[in-house]
């Protein structure tokens, strides 16, 4: 539980200075940090967010070269640019630093040579890539080619971008130079390698003793571990970056995968410099929790580098508490890319749009996991328009405008509560507790799910009371209806705070309250006392029109039959129970000869007796793996031959892209073989 702790530094990862941040990168990172910090800050603990831009290593170099500009001129536009978006989103960072910096020079250079003294780091002549026709070395982005794991063709040499692994220098297939596209030679130089490999146990524990981990994610990072760490080359042999702190090495520089993190650390320092603070009162006293919001694309370097090399440096720094990662953002079910016209940049939205309402639609999409969400115009409009318009805009402007009608802009005064009057306080207090907890499980999604409810509660709480019905009869009931409704606008308010800030701020102007004042562990109490004046109502948030929607999609330029493929035609229930899904477990199982795609296997379904089934799935099973398992089948499938095979059922599987990955239907716990599935 996050609020345990006293102390937080929260970080989202660094964004590379080149080029445009996009929704993507909100959705996994800036944006859950941002909620989880404003809900810690409203709970007075002393949070601080940091970040920065990540303004070394060759992709960098590269972009500037092309743009024939010298790297310092070119991160520093990035920069700019980033730090003026993030303000506009309301992403409040208490420094947003660089990586190109004295502070994070100092530190990694002090990083490097306490590993390199403690012998965590050793030298070994590599053979690096080199182009004859660029004559330089290629280190990384410079070179391209087919991932050693996974095969996918024309992955940079340092990480495949489908399997997500760090690929060791040389290891990459068929390389060729990134730049000219020439087959590059090999040349020998002197790299510095880090001891990953002797971190294993400790890691291994780690990650076991931590249970604020997601479990998901722990579980492979515990399979790569256990499949064999290789040790880390932290050297590059290009000039844009910070120098390895050895006068024999005066001509190479640290990689930025190693000094990148370290500028979590270098930024704290200089805040707590601007700010005569002390940096580790965060970074090494016990009671401060030290969460890093990252992508699922660099988990690897979050889960085992970085903790790695705390561990080697020792010297009292805290490991990470929280490392909540989350998915990829796909656009109208489409990957994001930028040469298709599918995207949209921050910039985009924010130069149209309210960002409050990007903040609120990312919040109620986006899961706590490593699952891929997905961005629909469509969508955003109506989550909008109905839960943001129609529930809590409309709930606020109802309460408010009685009020200033009515009331002469004064709250009434609370007479005896009757019985509707005392259930919507309880629900009040039901939520609070639920809203709490699921933020401070970092469960945003949930916890906004929670506050809507609270909303439309509320609404028909106002509904059923009838305030604008007989108000000189009615007298009492309607001022506690009004004195209710207050309160319980100002503890959605609260609740809101960290999603819509913008929005809720102005609230807070318009029903005269100071945001100071404002705390979470207070939010359900009736602290809007009678009599208390608010200003004249104004209506806080606008329906989207269909016509601004249509425009986005149309520029989108997604062909029509594409995006039919997404939505798939509804089906009755009746329709859905033709359909006979049954457990089954595997009895024996072997490959099709022949074939490297097929698996026979003997199921036995209970009642329903023995059966044969044949299923493409030898790519991503080995026949032991599945036998004496149990999975779910389709037993009313019209039988099929495969290979001159009659299979009688068909085993069900997640598949993604065009069969890159499967993965078979199990069962949670074992029931009797041919239990239906329902
Ligand atoms: N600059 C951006 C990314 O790979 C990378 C993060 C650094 S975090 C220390 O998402
Ligand atoms: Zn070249």
């Amino acid at each position: 539980m996050v609020v345990e702790y006293k102390r937080f530094l929260i970080t989202a990862a660094l964004p590379y200075a080149n080029g445009e941040l996009h929704l993507g990168h909100i959705m996994s990172t800036y944006l859950p940090a941002d909620i989880i910090t404003r809900f810690l800050r409203l709970n007075k603990k002393d949070a601080i967010y940091i970040c920065a831009t990540d303004e070394h290593g060759t992709p960098i170099l590269i972009k500037a070269e092309e743009e024939k500009k010298t790297p310092e001129e070119f991160v520093k536009y990035w920069h700019k640019r980033d730090k003026e978006e993030f303000e506009k989103l309301g992403i409040k960072f208490d420094i947003f630093y660089r990586t190109h910096s004295k502070e994070n020079e100092t530190t990694a250079q002090e990083f490097f040579l306490k590993l390199y003294n403690k012998k965590y780091i050793f030298k070994k002549e590599v053979e690096q890539f080199y182009c004859e026709s660029c004559k330089k070395f290629l280190p990384d982005r410079y070179v391209k080619g087919t991932c050693p794991y996974c095969k996918s063709q024309e992955q940079y040499s340092d990480y495949c971008e489908k399997c997500g692994k760090a690929i060791g220098i040389g290891e990459i297939e068929d390389p060729h130079c990134a730049v000219c596209k020439s087959k590059p030679i090999k040349k020998k130089s002197i790299h510095y390698f880090f001891k990953l490999s002797s971190f294993s146990k400790k890691l291994r524990k780690y990650l076991l003793k931590n249970k604020n981990l997601q479990a998901e994610i722990r579980n492979y990072v515990i399979n790569w571990i256990d499949s064999g760490l290789q040790d880390w080359d932290i050297t590059r042999d290009i000039s844009w970056g910070i120098k390895i702190p050895l006068k024999e090495a005066r001509d190479k520089t640290l990689y930025v995968w190693f000094e990148a993190p370290i500028c979590y650390i270098s930024s704290t320092k200089k805040w707590s410099q601007l700010n005569k603070k002390d940096w580790k009162k965060f970074w090494k006293s016990k009671d401060c929790c030290i969460m890093h919001f990252i992508g699922k694309d660099i988990v690897y370097h979050h889960y085992l580098f970085w903790p790695a090399i705390l561990m080697g440096v020792n010297n009292g720094f805290l490991l990470p508490s929280f490392i909540p990662v989350r998915g990829h953002l796909t656009l109208e079910g489409e990957k994001f890319s930028k040469s298709r016209g599918l995207y949209v940049s921050l910039k985009d939205y924010l130069e149209k749009y309210d960002p409050d309402y990007l903040r609120f639609y990312m919040s109620l999409i986006t899961t706590y996991s490593a699952s891929d969400v997905n961005f629909s115009w469509k969508e955003y409009q109506q989550r909008i328009n109905t839960e943001l318009v129609n529930i809590i805009g409309n709930f606020i402007y109802r309460t408010t405008f009685f009020i200033y009608k009515f009331f002469n802009s004064r709250v009434p005064k609370l007479y005896q509560l009757d019985e509707k009057d005392k259930e919507i306080l309880n629900e009040l207090k039901i939520e609070h507790k639920k809203i709490t907890e699921n933020l401070n499980k970092i469960e945003i999604q949930r916890a906004l799910q929670e506050i809507i409810f609270l909303a439309g509660r509320a609404n028909k709480y106002f509904q059923e009371k009838e305030p604008w019905r007989d108000l000189e009869k009615r007298k009492k009931e309607i001022s506690n209806c009004l004195n209710i409704s207050m309160n319980l606008c100002r503890a959605l308010s609260i609740y809101l705070y960290p999603f819509i800030p913008f929005s809720i701020e102005k609230l807070w102007k318009q029903i005269n309250i100071k945001e100071s004042e404002q705390d979470w562990k207070s939010a359900y109490k009736l602290k809007i006392k009678a009599n208390h004046h608010i200003n004249e109502p104004f209506i806080l948030f606008k329906k989207i029109e269909d016509d601004v929607i249509e425009k986005e999609i149309a520029k989108l330029g997604i062909k029509q039959e594409n995006r039919q493929e997404v939505k798939k035609e509804v089906i009755s229930f009746e329709e859905f129970k033709k359909m006979d899904l049954r457990v089954g477990r595997v009895m024996d199982a072997e490959k099709v000869a022949g074939t490297d795609k097929l698996i026979k296997m003997t199921v036995d379904f209970g009642e329903l007796g023995k059966r044969t089934v044949v299923a493409g799935i030898a790519k991503f099973y080995e026949p032991e793996d599945l036998v004496n398992k149990q999975f779910v089948f389709v037993t009313n499938l019209e039988p099929k031959k495969m290979r001159g095979i009659l299979s009688e059922a068909m085993i069900l599987a997640a598949v993604e892209g065009d069969e890159e990955k499967i993965a078979l239907v199990g069962i949670e716990k074992e029931v009797k073989e041919g239990t239906p599935v329902q």
